[in-house]
């Protein structure tokens, strides 16, 4: 068997065994592009290591109790089981049409997690961390969970996720000991230097747990639809106690496939980490369990620059967009978008304009058209001759950039490993002008056969790279180059760690471009069916702007301009309070390198972690000139890349004329996140 001997996870070095999960995704929500990114991420994850001979597993599924659901089915009318069936079934009949292919799919009212979930909660009070208590808090129902005042946005204790005030909720409750546990996750997390990806969120869960753990209440008696506590059926278990579980009791039934844990990756967005790096490793070490060594928290995905809002999440369908891109390829053109568009792990936007972009120029252009410069020159996998320095070069440069592509999944960061893919097509293209088959074609059939049997065994080394992002591509790839589809087989890499080196005479079979160009007619419905619908908001292009049209704007609202004022249009107050503006308090400032104008911000806005602005005020502002001042912050401005590799979070708002840009600041003290308005 193979051994899985790439750097990061230590866990998998010692096994080939991989087991990788999503989140199980709320049902009163539709699969949108925010859940299809983590799932498809997670198919990507599974099918690398199915390449890599590890024996792979694949869970998804729905979390489908909580007060939120049991109201959802009361607004429908329904039971909430009636409910449920019908909501889950549009999450596992969604992810197949973006080509994923989950081993499991569990659900929370399935009765073989029932019969776990609280075998755990009996192991885990009768080894004493469970006691019967009582809680008053505040609780927003959409996340289930409590907040203190601190983590609140003040006045009116309003969610800083779904910008709602929570509710106060007093109710009998079992608690488990997570104080307790303090010491024990500390030690853990200093024992698995990689446990959570990315570094940076590690470092704020640390923060976390060291700022000192409250016991947590982990059963409710205030609503029905849950898990009734074993021994006291008056309460329903805590909705993450029951969710958090599927990751073991799926392994549980209808066969054992518990020899997976814990050799896990949890892959879930940066909103979920604290539930899945603190609260399951406690209850995991409570129940003598060994916690998961491995979790990855990437960032948020926003869509053509619009947050994801509900209405957008239900307007911009995944499967619609695969489906009207191709019906074929489709789910691999949005697979590969999303995981090359956006670093994992950092924030990012995915446009439809981009989609296009990547589908005619990397995609077509590059990928698509090498299969159509080096078939139509054979039908059958020619001999090769002697090699020249060009394919010596080739096969001398090709092993680094495949092991790099294979570093890079195993490190979860599927962006990379198609940044080093790519650059191997580069290459292969490169070599294919150098070579000129054309040339060799006219007087030279042993050098044309070197030439096309050297590009083929390039593109059978490709076809199984890309087979993580793009299954349905690979597969059609393999068609034509006469090779049977992939799939994973226990025990054998098939990683093309060299240039595969195929037996002559195999069959050729040119087919149709597997990336025809769009016409004009689908390049606008694609645009018009798949732009966020417009809102009358003020955006960064419409703000007031001295500036010339391509300087950096989101970093800083624009001086007022000179007299004449352009007169613009009136708007309403809805318009007006449609903008989160906040008291920020500049923790920190640095000259973004070789950009006179800006600055790069760490601002305190009330929330868990400070925001990254990138504000174009360097010409006014030393860095110890602004840090420790309160400004005014647009907090819900699309993010926006201003520079490459800096994301700026929102907008510091500022005033003045041409070279004279002064930020607003507040009369009095307020602390940071206090709404302004
Ligand atoms: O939190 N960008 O379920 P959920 C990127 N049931 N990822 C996004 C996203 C966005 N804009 N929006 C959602 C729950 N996601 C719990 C989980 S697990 C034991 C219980 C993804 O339906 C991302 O993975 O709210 C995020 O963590 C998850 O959906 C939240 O899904």
């Amino acid at each position: 068997m193979t051994r899985c001997d790439e750097p990061w996870y230590e866990a998998f070095a010692m096994t080939s065994r991989f087991y990788v999960t999503t989140p199980i995704y709320y049902i009163n929500d539709v699969p949108h592009l925010g859940t299809a990114y983590t799932t498809i991420a997670a198919d990507v994850m599974c099918r690398y290591h199915r390449t890599r001979g590890h024996e792979s597993r694949f869970l998804t599924g729905t979390d489908e109790h909580g007060q939120k659901v049991q109201r959802a089915a009361e607004e429908q009318n329904l039971p909430p089981n009636v409910y449920a069936d019908q909501v889950s079934r549009r999450f596992s009949e969604a992810w197949p049409k973006l080509a994923c292919a989950p081993d499991d799919f569990i659900r929370t009212t399935d009765p073989r997690h029932k019969t776990w979930v609280q075998d755990f909660w009996k192991k885990i009070f009768s080894n004493g961390h469970i006691y019967l208590g009582h809680y008053e808090g505040l609780y927003c129902v959409r996340c289930e969970g409590y907040y203190t005042e601190k983590e609140l946005r003040q006045p009116g204790n309003i969610c800083p996720i779904h910008n709602q005030p929570v509710e106060v909720m007093k109710e009998p409750s079992y608690f488990f000991k997570l104080s307790q546990f303090q010491d024990k996750l500390l030690a853990f997390y200093e024992a698995h230097p990689d446990f959570v990806r990315p570094e940076g969120r590690f470092n704020e869960l640390k923060s976390f747990v060291q700022s000192g753990l409250q016991d947590l209440s982990v059963s409710r008696t205030s609503f029905q639809w849950g898990i009734p506590v074993p021994g006291d059926e008056q309460h329903v278990m805590y909705v993450w106690f029951d969710a958090l579980s599927n990751y073991y009791s799926a392994l549980t039934s209808p066969e054992d496939n518990t020899r997976y844990w814990p050799n896990v990756v949890h892959i879930m967005g940066k909103d979920i980490l604290r539930f899945h790096a603190c609260y399951w490793p406690a209850f995991l070490m409570a129940a003598g369990m060994e916690p998961p060594p491995a979790e990855f928290a990437h960032g948020f995905l926003t869509y053509c620059g619009e947050k994801m809002s509900k209405s957008l999440r239900n307007t911009i369908s995944p499967t619609a967009l695969a489906e009207a891109i191709s019906p074929t390829i489709g789910a691999d053109v949005v697979r590969y978008t999303l995981m090359r568009a956006i670093a994992f792990g950092q924030d990012g936007d995915f446009a439809i304009a981009d989609l296009m972009q990547r589908y005619s120029s990397e995609l077509g252009n590059q990928l698509g058209n090498l299969l159509n410069r080096v078939l139509p020159f054979a039908e059958t996998v020619p001999e090769k001759g002697p090699l020249t320095a060009l394919e010596e070069n080739l096969i001398a440069n090709y092993p680094d950039k495949a092991k790099a592509a294979a570093d890079a999944f195993t490190a979860v960061n599927p962006t990379a490993a198609l940044g080093h893919i790519w650059s191997i097509l580069a290459l292969a293209n490169e070599y294919i002008d150098k070579a000129a088959p054309w040339v060799a074609k006219k007087n030279d059939p042993v050098r044309l056969g070197t030439i096309i049997a050297t590009a083929v065994s390039l593109l059978e080394a490709v076809s199984v790279m890309i087979w993580p992002v793009m299954p349905n591509v690979a597969a059609s790839m393999r068609e034509q180059l006469g090779l049977s589809p992939l799939q994973g087989i226990v025990g054998s890499d098939q990683w093309p760690h060299v240039l595969p080196n195929r037996e002559p005479g195999g069959r050729l079979m040119r087919g149709t471009p597997i990336f025809p160009r769009f016409e004009k007619e689908k390049e606008a419905e694609l645009l018009e069916k798949f732009s966020p619908p417009k809102e009358p908001v003020m955006s960064q292009e419409q703000a007031p702007s001295t500036a010339p049209a391509n300087a950096p704007t989101t970093d800083v609202a624009p001086a007022a301009p000179a007299a004449p004022r352009e007169a613009k249009a009136v708007i309403q107050y809805d318009d007006f309070a449609k903008m989160d503006l906040r008291v920020g308090l500049v923790l920190s400032a640095e000259r973004v390198k070789k950009k006179d104008k800006l600055l790069d911000l760490r601002v305190d806005v009330g929330e868990a972690a400070p925001r990254r602005i990138v504000a174009g005020i360097a010409k006014n502002y030393a860095p110890d000139q602004i840090t420790g001042k309160k400004v005014v912050v647009l907090c819900n401005l699309a993010p926006r890349e201003v520079v490459k590799g800096y994301l700026s979070e929102g907008m510091l708002l500022a005033g003045g004329d041409g070279d004279v840009l002064k930020v607003a600041t507040l009369d009095g003290e307020l602390p940071p996140g206090s709404t302004v308005k």
